[in-house]
């Protein structure tokens, strides 16, 4: 997938709909005079909905859909007959999907399943016709409920990858090789730090047709959790991984130290993220021999479970695979849940930021839908 088409980021103005208001009218017919009241209701405003599908896998398609607006119900009218519904506006999201008010930062919702609905703001209720309201002492009410207000929120959606494992890395520690080896992914790979710019997905195929997704996320620096480098953007991708594989490559001058860069990095932004679990694989293994890789066993880092792997010669893959597949499947059964915490101001991107794109109420629409799908490519 192209860069630019990564986009895990939108704010929308959405608003739901008015409920239709209640009808007053008194019923009229020849030969019957004082017919009495039959107002009917009003009908439902829309709802504005968020519903997960499987089949994207960025927010690119909402880029342009700065407004979304649900349907006012309509007034009720005579014979008692009830107003229409509003039309709800349903926003198709990927999985991993968090939604947050974009003025307080407060968490609304998170999308993890497909074809999972949540409203994020309710139409207003259609008001009640002046038939409901004849009482002994007042048989020809000239009045009705008016419909409750329509709801309106700018709202900040958020994409964070759903992945069994993430990949965790200085940039050129080998992230992207090792994703294309063990997937059918092609990331671009070169030797050069920030080759990734936006995380890729790939599914490992273990034994017997069993899988688990895999998401190399882009290079972390010291001073990343501060936006340093790619910074923060790409952390929050971290957060939704079930597993975390640092990535350290053979030839670092300092294994421990560069481990606790970036644990560091990764708690400073969000300090949940120290219990995850955590293995280590030392990349690059082939520019080691059999000695080096000894007297290097001495000084890794403790409390980690550790492997020396390499993406060019498939030393340690398969044993890489067991063992992500071992904690994965633990994972499953017992996982650590990370809060949803309110979004920090320091996280709101500005409005002008993709302000060359202009606003389309119509929404939803663009050139080119193939962009949008999650290819597993198998
Ligand atoms: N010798 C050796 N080189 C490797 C291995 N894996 C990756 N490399 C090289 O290391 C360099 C960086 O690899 P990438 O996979 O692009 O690294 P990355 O971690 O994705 O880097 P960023 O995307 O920049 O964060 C490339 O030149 C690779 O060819 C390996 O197992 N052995
Ligand atoms: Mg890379």
């Amino acid at each position: 997938m192209a860069e630019t088409n990564f986009v895990d980021y939108v704010k929308i103005f959405a608003a739901s709909g008015n409920g239709g208001a209640g009808s007053t009218h008194l019923h009229r017919e020849k030969y019957i005079p004082k017919g009495g009241p039959d107002g009917g209701d009003g009908g439902r405003g829309g709802h504005i909905i968020l519903r997960g599908n499987r089949n994207y896998w960025t927010l690119i398609h909402l880029r342009y859909a700065r407004h979304v607006y649900a349907g006012h119900g309509g007034s009720g009218s005579s014979s008692r007959s009830f107003g229409k519904d509003g039309e709800d506006k349903i926003i198709e999201v990927p999985l991993g999907t968090v939604a947050y008010d974009a003025e307080t930062g407060e968490f609304l919702a998170e999308i993890t399943e497909d074809k999972q609905e949540v409203i994020l703001l309710k139409g207003g209720r259609g008001g009640l016709g002046n038939w409901h309201f004849r009482t002994a002492t007042n048989q020809t009410p000239r009045f009705a409920q008016p419909g409750e207000p329509k709801q309106e929120k700018t709202i900040i959606l958020e994409l964070k990858v759903l992945a069994d494992v993430g990949l965790v890395g200085f940039p050129n520690a080998g992230k992207s090789t090792l994703l294309s080896v063990v997937s059918a992914a092609k990331p671009k790979i070169a030797n050069y730090p920030f080759t990734t710019l936006v995380p890729n997905l790939g599914i490992v195929q273990y034994r017997d047709n069993k899988s688990f997704a895999m998401a190399d996320i882009p290079g972390i620096i010291e001073g990343a959790s501060e936006g340093k480098g790619l910074g923060l953007r790409f952390l929050r991708h971290i957060e939704r991984n079930a597993i975390l594989l640092f990535l350290i490559p053979a030839d670092s001058k300092d294994i421990e130290k560069e481990y606790q860069i970036l644990l560091n990095e990764l708690t400073a932004f969000n300090p949940e993220l120290a219990q995850k679990k955590k293995l280590l694989a030392i990349s690059k293994s082939d520019m080691l021999d059999a000695e080096l890789m000894e007297e290097m066993k001495k000084e890794l880092p403790e409390n980690i479970p550790v492997i020396f792997i390499s993406a060019v010669s498939g030393y340690g893959i398969p044993e890489l695979k067991d063992m992500l597949w071992q904690a994965v499947s633990r994972e499953k059964e017992n996982p650590v849940n990370i809060l949803h915490r309110p979004l920090e101001v320091k996280h709101i991107q500005k409005d002008d930021e993709d302000s060359e794109f202009e606003d389309n109420e119509e929404g939803f629409e663009s050139d080119d839908e193939d962009d949008f799908y999650y290819d597993v490519e198998e």
